[in-house]
């Protein structure tokens, strides 16, 4: 459909200087798809070593894992989307299921933090996925929706917005969805973009997928119409990352 497959390796708290230049030094050893746009994420204090280490590597960029929205200030234990633009790192990820479980940030801090981000000159990998809970109860769409209406109040354009669907009962769990249940919410979020933001924002909007990504499952999730790519954890600090880079070859 003309969007460019994209995979994001979200590192989440892991690692160290040492385990981050290995990990760096296998992507860039790799044939990596020049179809393919590649996001690291490391942690903060790793931000400015992978993206030195990367200078220079075609289609391979970095992100931090969330901001805050306030420009500076007395916020004590934060990064600001302000200092990431500054850093020269060109994404950022909002409102991942972690941010919003274990540190309870909402679907409006969330859209604060995108707008903010996206004012700030930043790219946007926005997080929207239900609970298992939610989904027993036939809420996933519902669910998607509200968290992406919520940005959707926020920000009208989408053009550096990528969206990851992430059901929280397949992260970090080896429990992925299959690919019909992927590609049904990505479709369900696809004619969400088409009825909120328009038909040519919805074809040209990025809908990845998040939540025990492998080597192993990524082929076929990829071939699915909706599906432009992929978010990865557990998988993004292993050398397979790289075959989930390349799933569309
Ligand atoms: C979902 C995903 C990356 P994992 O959080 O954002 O992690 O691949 O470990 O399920």
């Amino acid at each position: 459909a003309g969007r460019k497959f994209f995979v994001g390796g979200n590192w989440k708290m892991n690692g160290t200087i040492e385990s981050g230049k290995k990990l760096v030094e296998t992507i860039k050893s790799a044939k990596l798809d020049s179809n393919t746009e590649v996001v690291i994420a490391p942690p903060a204090i790793h931000l400015l070593l992978v993206k030195d280490a990367l200078s220079g590597v075609e289609h391979v960029q970095v992100s931090g894992q969330n901001a805050y929205h306030k420009a500076s200030g007395a916020f004590t234990g934060e990064v600001s989307v302000t200092q990431l633009q500054d850093a020269g790192i060109p994404w950022v990820i909002l409102g991942h299921s972690e941010r919003r479980t274990v540190f309870k940030e909402t679907d409006d801090q969330t859209a604060e933090k995108t707008k903010a981000a996206l004012d700030a000159g930043l790219s946007v990998i926005v997080c929207v996925g239900e609970t298992l809970d939610e989904r027993e109860k036939n809420e996933s769409v519902n669910v998607v929706v509200r968290q992406l209406n919520a940005v959707a109040d926020q920000v009208k354009d989408w053009t550096k917005v990528v969206v990851a669907y992430e059901p929280v009962w397949a992260i970090g769990t080896g429990k992925v969805a299959t690919a019909e249940q992927a590609q049904e919410v990505h479709a369900a979020i696809r004619k969400w973009a088409s009825d909120k933001l328009g038909q040519s924002a919805a074809e040209s909007l990025r809908i990845i997928y998040g939540g025990s990504v492998a080597a192993k499952n990524c082929k076929e999730l990829a071939t699915q119409n909706d599906i432009d790519g992929f978010l990865v954890g557990g998988a993004s600090l292993k050398p397979e990352f790289t075959e989930i880079v390349n799933a569309r070859l």
